[in-house]
């Protein structure tokens, strides 16, 4: 079997809908045809500041929720970042092959830390993308399921492998990222050309999956769309509608030319709400599985036991091979 790695932060507690569609879904989806190693990237999180009690126990709800959407422990393996010490311990390696100026190109940390100004943007958050070269390569992954935001990392991730395959000799899978067209990137509802994000300067076009079901029906509501009336997929001039299209359509598995037809001579308003419907739907029994591994932790900290455990054995492999690969001694 093909492996799959990917992460996701537990900076925000809930996930957001992008999060959801753009990645949480396909991690589900390629359980059930690769080896699938699948993490909480608490290191990640700290690029920026964290509450410490909040990041712990934002952990646990980033894994819950990651049941509630369907990952299966028997089908993948499930596990906190910072539990697998093979991440930090690769990444320094790969840090040592990157060149300032390819990381300064990073437009992910161009835009955070331009947002953040100098004085507070940390050295982690520049080398972030090197500890997500780490964790991808530790894995040996071929299929790396992200949102569009991610495509440079993994290209990035890709060159570093070919540059340490080269230098050092083979060791690295060449990975590729696994981007779902329709989904690769979920919009602001207030402002359908920026990236559904959990740092954009309002929450009104945000969903988040564990908000109070009634407030993210209210948000689709007033999403924000065009002065036409007609109901059609046009990313460029309707972007406002196109969005809630793909949002519809993905949630309920209608597809988009169907959902045109629907709503043929009926207003936006129509549209807005059955989509607002279909949300409570959708996340009414997200929320209530999430809260159920939630009111158990025990049995979650022992998923992710058995997860870090599985990881470790090889993350480990892997870690051993590049540290002799770069002629590191051995320890006896
Ligand atoms: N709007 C989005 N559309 C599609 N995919 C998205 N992802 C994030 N936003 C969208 C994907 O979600 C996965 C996990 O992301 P993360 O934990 O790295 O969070 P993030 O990218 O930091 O999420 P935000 O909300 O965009 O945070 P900020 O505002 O801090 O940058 C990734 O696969 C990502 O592609």
């Amino acid at each position: 079997r093909p492996r799959a790695l990917s992460g996701i932060q537990p900076t925000a507690g809930s996930f957001h809908l992008g999060n959801y569609l753009g990645a949480v879904r396909q991690y589900v989806a390629l359980q059930e045809t690769h080896d699938a190693f699948y993490m909480v990237v608490d290191l990640h999180a700290i690029t920026v500041p964290q509450d410490p009690k909040e990041l712990r126990a934002n952990t646990r709800v980033a894994a819950a929720q990651l049941l509630a959407a369907g990952l299966d422990p028997d089908r993948c393996t499930l596990f906190v970042q910072s539990h697998v010490p093979e991440h930090a311990q690769l990444a320094w390696v790969m840090n040592c092959l990157t060149g300032f100026g390819e990381a300064s190109r990073m437009t992910q940390f161009k835009d955070k830390s331009a947002k953040q100004g100098a004085d507070r943007t940390t050295v982690g958050l520049f080398t972030y993308p090197v500890l997500q070269v780490a964790d991808i390569l530790l894995y040996q992954a071929d299929s790396v399921p992200v949102g569009e935001d991610q495509r440079q990392h993994v290209e990035l991730t890709r060159d570093l492998a070919e540059r340490f395959n080269t230098r050092f000799g083979e060791t690295f899978t060449m990975p590729s990222a696994h981007i779902v067209r329709e989904t690769a990137k979920i919009y602001d509802l207030q402002d359908p050309t920026s990236k559904m994000s959990k740092s954009a300067s309002s929450t009104k076009g945000l969903i988040n999956l564990l908000d109070e079901p009634k407030v993210s029906a209210k948000k689709i509501k007033s999403a924000v769309t065009d002065t036409d009336t007609v109901i059609r997929f046009d990313a460029q001039n309707k972007p406002g509608i196109s969005n809630l299209l793909t949002i519809y359509s993905t949630l309920t598995g209608t597809g988009v030319a169907e959902l045109e037809q629907k709503y043929e001579g009926k207003g936006y308003g129509a549209l807005k709400t059955d989509l607002a419907e279909a949300m409570v739907e959708w996340v009414t029994p997200f929320r209530a599985r999430t809260q159920e591994y939630l009111d158990d932790p025990e049995t979650l900290d022992s998923v992710l036991a058995k997860g870090a455990e599985k990881a470790r054995a090889v993350a480990g492999e892997t870690l051993a091979r590049a540290y002799d690969m770069v002629g590191f001694l051995p320890a006896k």
